[in-house]
């Protein structure tokens, strides 16, 4: 090694140490969290509300934006309260702090948040540690919804409630100051079917008697696009699908083996990078690199229109892309799934698009966050 290289290989040394030296905690965003019942179904927690936080002013809302008009989410403040769900989230390799902000959750039949409401989880200062199996809070809260009450039980005291299908018994939170604590009275023909839900379970450190608890998410799973903090360590259905995938941000699971795994729950963090400065992050935005907020893709192939140029999808930008688009030129796109011609999804295939389309040619689609920059996008990256 020459003396240049062997200066430039301190100088690389000595700031990658400076790098790690300074670095104690990333800031991460809370991108999904899911959890399943016992019987497996898939339930997502919604937990943002409003075009501040991303999501769309009216519906149809998506993964993980509540309605705020629905009566339920209206009734309990939830709406207004997700309004402070601006939670930061620090990372510093084996424990996850909440700064700030109310962690407000809610989960509907179906994922569906236009449906009727589950239960709800409501947090401040959470802090799960990986390494001490601990999760703690300055104060937690469990908002019961009205499903469960048509099924006769209430999911966050773990009662059924008996022949009268109300709820007799009472409930203190946060007792003594501890966010694991929940005292539970059972009262009237209630009966018990199990611990009353809490930030995290007695193996967790504590609480006085919540074992079901919403925060036990010891197990780092690996993945190449999140950090998941999951309650078990395998979260692969048995087709290979994960949990979560590119319709991670759609109604509805893309996978349907997976929906046997029972009793699993998971949180989804990233790093907040958002390159092309258009409010997706990184890890999501369909074209990484190029401002495309509104993410229209109108081929469902993982690439948004603003980077996909590939109309015959064969993985290029070509002639023969060029023969499709010409066709398309002056055609008809309809929102909300335009022309996939319509490169600017502006509702006309144009002159504007063909400016941009011939800035697509002789390169693939993407990148794409969400195909981890392969073609064509796998399924469940
Ligand atoms: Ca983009
Ligand atoms: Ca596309
Ligand atoms: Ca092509
Ligand atoms: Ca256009």
């Amino acid at each position: 090694m020459n003396l240049r290289r062997m200066i430039a290989a301190l100088v690389a040394a000595t700031s990658l140490l400076a790098v790690w030296g300074s670095v104690s905690a990333a800031p991460y965003v809370l991108v999904a969290w899911h959890q399943r019942s016992n019987s497996g179904v898939l339930s997502s927690l919604f937990f943002k509300s409003g075009t501040a936080q991303g999501c769309p002013a009216a519906a149809p809302f998506r993964q993980p934006c509540y309605n705020p008009a629905q009566a339920w989410v209206a009734a309990n403040s939830i709406a207004t309260t997700v309004a402070n769900n601006t939670a930061t989230w620090d990372w510093n390799g084996t424990t996850m702090t909440q700064t700030g902000g109310v962690l407000w959750a809610a989960s509907f039949i179906s994922s569906n948040p236009n449906a009727t409401p589950v239960i709800s989880d409501r947090a401040t200062s959470v802090t799960i540690n990986t390494g001490t199996l601990t999760a703690t809070a300055a104060s937690y809260e469990c908002v019961e919804g009205t499903f469960l009450t048509t099924v006769g039980a209430n999911g966050c005291l773990n009662l059924t409630l008996g022949d009268d299908v109300t709820l007799n018994s009472t409930v203190a939170y946060n007792v003594g100051g501890n966010a694991n604590c929940v005292n539970r009275v059972v009262l009237g023909d209630d009966a018990s079917t199990g611990n009353p839900r809490a930030v995290s379970d007695t193996a967790g450190g504590g609480g006085c008697d919540g074992i079901d608890g919403a925060f036990d998410l010891y197990n780092i799973v690996p993945n190449p696009r999140f950090l998941i903090l999951a309650n078990q360590a395998n979260i692969v259905g048995s087709d290979g699908c994960y949990m979560f995938g590119r319709a991670s941000q759609a109604s509805t699971s893309p996978c349907a083996a997976d929906m046997s795994i029972a009793g699993a729950s998971y949180m989804l963090f990233a790093l907040p990078t958002d390159t092309d400065g258009d409010g997706i992050i990184d890890v999501l935005d369909n074209c990484r690199l190029l401002s495309n907020a509104t993410q229209v893709d109108s081929n469902g192939d993982g690439y948004g229109n603003r980077c996909d140029g590939d109309l015959n999808n064969n993985g290029s930008t070509n002639a023969q892309d060029t023969v499709l688009y010409r066709q398309q030129l002056g055609q008809p796109s309809v929102a909300p799934t335009f022309n996939a011609a319509d490169i600017n999804a502006n509702g006309s295939v144009n002159a504007q698009d063909t400016t941009l389309y011939r800035q697509l040619l002789a390169a693939p689609p993407g990148p794409s966050g969400p195909c981890l920059n392969t073609f064509p996008c796998p399924a469940h990256p």
